[in-house]
């Protein structure tokens, strides 16, 4: 039994995409960001720092995303390089990235979307925030330009980025991106990807375009 506890527009995306991808059987257990649930000794059993996602997985719950893909990967062995395999470097290292960048992603989301009032909210922070995640962006581009997937073929780490790849264009302008923009248009495209956004429930986000402050 797969039990995926789940909220959505969150990391849990990646795996929610993943056991799409794999054509796994799962349920979800929804929780909120937002109605103290994730505080609750209930959920800080399944992930002591109350956070999404966690997976029920052959009576033993993981959390940690990341962690979640591989060990997925692992016991289907598909969709990730094994280990000793050639580019099992390079899936660990995206792998890794992908987290490195969601965590700027969260960082802007609690700025624009969750501080309440909005005097709370930190117009430096939100501007070095932007920033940084524009680097993380650049070298996506790079990356990306002349490549269809994060590997040579589509892997898990492509689904790691999935978390990210609805937010990026949200907070620094896509102009820049044609290489990472036609990258999330063809994630988007898959089939598992649709099937995973059903199953995600509503979206974080209210607009298009989050403005950095001026001051
Ligand atoms: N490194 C963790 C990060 C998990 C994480 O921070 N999840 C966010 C949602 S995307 C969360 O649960 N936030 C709730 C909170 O910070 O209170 C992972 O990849 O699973």
């Amino acid at each position: 039994m797969i039990r995926l506890h789940h909220v959505p527009g969150s990391r849990s995306f990646r795996v929610l995409w993943l056991l799409e991808e794999l054509g796994l059987p799962y349920e979800v257990r929804p929780w909120s960001l937002t109605d103290g649930s994730l505080r609750t000794p209930e959920f800080r059993a399944l992930s002591p720092a109350g956070r999404v996602p966690a997976l029920d997985l052959d009576g033993e719950t993981i959390f940690e995303s990341t962690a979640i893909l591989q060990l997925l990967t692992e016991r289907e062995r598909r969709l990730a390089p094994q280990p000793g395999a050639a580019d099992r470097a390079a899936f660990l290292q995206w792998l890794a990235f992908a987290e490195t960048q969601a965590n700027i992603v969260q960082a802007l989301n609690i700025q624009h979307i969750f501080l309440r009032p909005p005097e709370a909210r930190s117009p430096a922070l939100i501007r070095l925030e932007t920033k940084r995640l524009a680097l993380t962006m650049q070298a996506l581009e790079a990356h990306l330009t002349g490549r269809e997937t994060i590997l040579s073929e589509f892997s898990a780490a492509d689904c790691a980025f999935g978390f990210n790849l609805d937010a990026l264009f949200r907070f620094v302008r896509a102009d820049a991106y044609p290489a990472l923009a036609a990258y999330r248009d063809r994630m988007r495209a898959r089939p598992a990807y649709a099937r995973a956004l059903t199953q995600d429930g509503d979206s974080l986000y209210s607009r298009d375009f989050y403005e950095m402050p001026n001051d």
